[in-house]
């Protein structure tokens, strides 16, 4: 009877190589629906599960390859004479490859349209089972959880089946176990998020979730091993949490992607995805030098650029829209390290091209602005969770009607309420002590992480230059502790404050703001950035 290698995998990556080269080595390709389909269409030959079980895929395919047929294939121990005589009897062909990747839970559970009864379709029954059953006869059975292991399995098959040594088969083995187990911890962690009710329940979103499970396992796939980490002693990798947001970016062109730049690309990214209309950041280690809306990518680009142009060399630029090709020519006619944006157009990769090191990353922002509810941090020796900081209190415009608080005697005119909104929704990604000048637009100067507030008002000031601060707006990502922060601002000309207010001195800050004739805003929300 022929050898079959199982083929049922969500994720076609890399597939029909892998599939040509096991055909080529004399395999016979057993798969389901889905995947016959696609081996089919690239010419190779293939038998239908249905064919070997005599049944067929069941239940809107909830029932493909739960059977004594498939499973006897797989779990038949080799060295045993009455397993190998009970599948004769039964006519059970051998199964010595299983290559499954499972339904993609997580990107459904990412998508906040998913609904209950959606997400619990995405739940794989068969797949686990056929993975696990092929790892538990690791000694016999090579079970691929993951297509960057196919290429080394291949090769290793090239010498026949037997001189695939047991360390690759065991560590393949481990990762199937280590997969399942995962995804199982994946679903029951997703499902602690869903109210239920008669009607079927309904799905929590991503930033009204509180609750935070006893144990968590990440499954880390890695992405590929980086040069270094933040500095060139310090050996480092990429991984992927998932398969979206920055576990899966394109990079079109440009150096190897650093550390530091991955980090950086990430803060770009964060700003521009607070807004709607078109928006640019200009990111230097990890904290904006500028960031504005504008017209057009183009518009926002150099207006971001131009708030801090001498900081914003060797900056790392994230767009909310396509790069398109005015915007790639105001890229490249100063020296920037790279640029992530949703797309970009063909106009665009012809100019971008002129500077072969400038590295060119798109990736899903809709996946970006879903991703990741949690986020890890890692300190010596521990973990900490929590859940993504989202700027809920900025996202429809703010105004006389809105929930926010006016405290002082003075209201903020239409033009402060637009600049204090933009102000907030950047200041929330900047690094703690946070003090940020703007107009109703971009940025004028940015005061980052400086241990004392007060502090932070001189950096901002001084990062202003020779800007005129009359008229701006300043939003501080947390409460002012004493007066003289207020005092600083007011001086600099500022006439509208944005904070989140709850300090025991709040009311001494109020009555210098009333002095000063300017007005504040608070938030009732802190935005701290460590
Ligand atoms: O619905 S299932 O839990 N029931 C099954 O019997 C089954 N067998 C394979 N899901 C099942 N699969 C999964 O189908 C695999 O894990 C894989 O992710 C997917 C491939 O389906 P298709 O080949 O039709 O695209």
């Amino acid at each position: 009877m022929p050898s079959y290698a199982l083929i049922s995998v969500s994720d076609k990556t890399g597939l029909a190589p892998f599939a040509r080269g096991l055909a080529d080595l004399g395999y016979q390709l057993l798969s389901t629906g889905g995947t016959a389909k696609s081996l089919e269409a690239d010419g190779l030959a293939v038998t239908q599960v249905s064919e070997v079980t005599g049944f067929p895929e069941m239940l809107d395919g909830r029932v493909k390859t739960l059977h004594p047929r498939v499973h006897g294939g797989i779990l038949a121990r080799r060295d045993k004479p009455g397993h190998l005589a009970s599948l004769a009897e039964h006519g059970i062909p051998l199964i010595d490859l299983v290559v499954v990747n499972l339904y993609p839970f997580a990107k459904a559970a990412a998508d906040p349209a998913t609904t209950v009864p959606g997400l619990i379709e995405q739940i794989d029954i068969g797949g686990p089972g056929m993975v696990r059953a092929g790892a538990k006869n690791f000694r016999d059975v090579l079970v691929l959880v993951d297509p960057v292991d196919y290429p080394r399995v291949l090769e290793a098959l090239a010498g026949g089946a037997t001189a695939v040594p047991q360390s690759l088969r065991f560590e393949l083995a481990r990762k199937a176990f280590a997969h399942t187990g995962a995804y199982d911890q994946m679903i029951a962690a997703e499902l602690a998020h869903v109210a239920m009710a008669d009607d079927g329940g309904t799905r929590i979103p991503a930033d009204e979730r509180e609750t935070f499970p006893e144990q968590v396992t990440r499954t880390l796939s890695r992405i590929r091993v980086l040069r270094y980490g933040e500095n060139p002693h310090q050996p480092a990798a990429w991984y992927a949490d998932g398969p979206t947001g920055f576990g899966n970016v394109t990079i079109h062109q440009g150096k190897e992607l650093s550390f530091t730049n991955l980090l950086d690309l990430d803060a770009a990214a964060r700003i521009v995805l607070e807004f709607t209309e078109p928006a640019a950041s200009v990111i230097k280690h990890t904290n904006p030098c500028g960031v504005a809306t504008g017209a057009d990518a183009a518009d926002a680009y150099v207006r971001a650029r131009e708030a801090d142009p001498l900081s914003a060399f060797g900056g790392i630029i994230g767009l909310n829209r396509t790069l398109d090709a005015a915007t790639a020519e105001a890229i490249v006619s100063t020296f920037i390290e790279a640029v992530v944006a949703p797309d970009v157009d063909d106009a665009a990769r012809a100019i971008l091209a002129r500077k072969a090191n400038l590295r060119v990353v798109t990736a899903d922002f809709a996946a970006l602005a879903s991703a990741a509810s949690l986020e890890w941090r890692s300190i010596l020796g521990a973990s900490l969770v929590q859940q993504r900081d989202r700027v809920i209190e900025a996202r429809a415009a703010w105004g006389p009607e809105g929930e926010l608080t006016v405290v002082t005697k003075r209201q903020p005119t239409a033009d402060e309420w637009q600049a204090l909104r933009f102000a907030w929704r950047v200041c929330a990604h900047v690094k703690s002590n946070t003090i940020l000048f703007a107009s109703a637009d971009r940025t004028l100067g940015v005061g980052a992480g400086q241990m004392s507030r007060v502090d932070s008002v001189k950096v901002a000031i001084m990062k202003a230059g020779d800007g005129n601060l009359g008229g701006s707006v300043v939003a501080s990502d947390a409460f002012f502790p004493f007066r003289d922060g207020l005092d600083a601002v007011a001086a600099a000309g500022a006439t509208a404050v944005v904070q989140p207010g709850g300090s025991v001195r709040d009311q001494e800050v109020i009555e210098a703001a009333d002095e000063h004739g300017i007005t504040m805003v608070f938030t009732g929300r802190r935005h701290f950035r460590h």
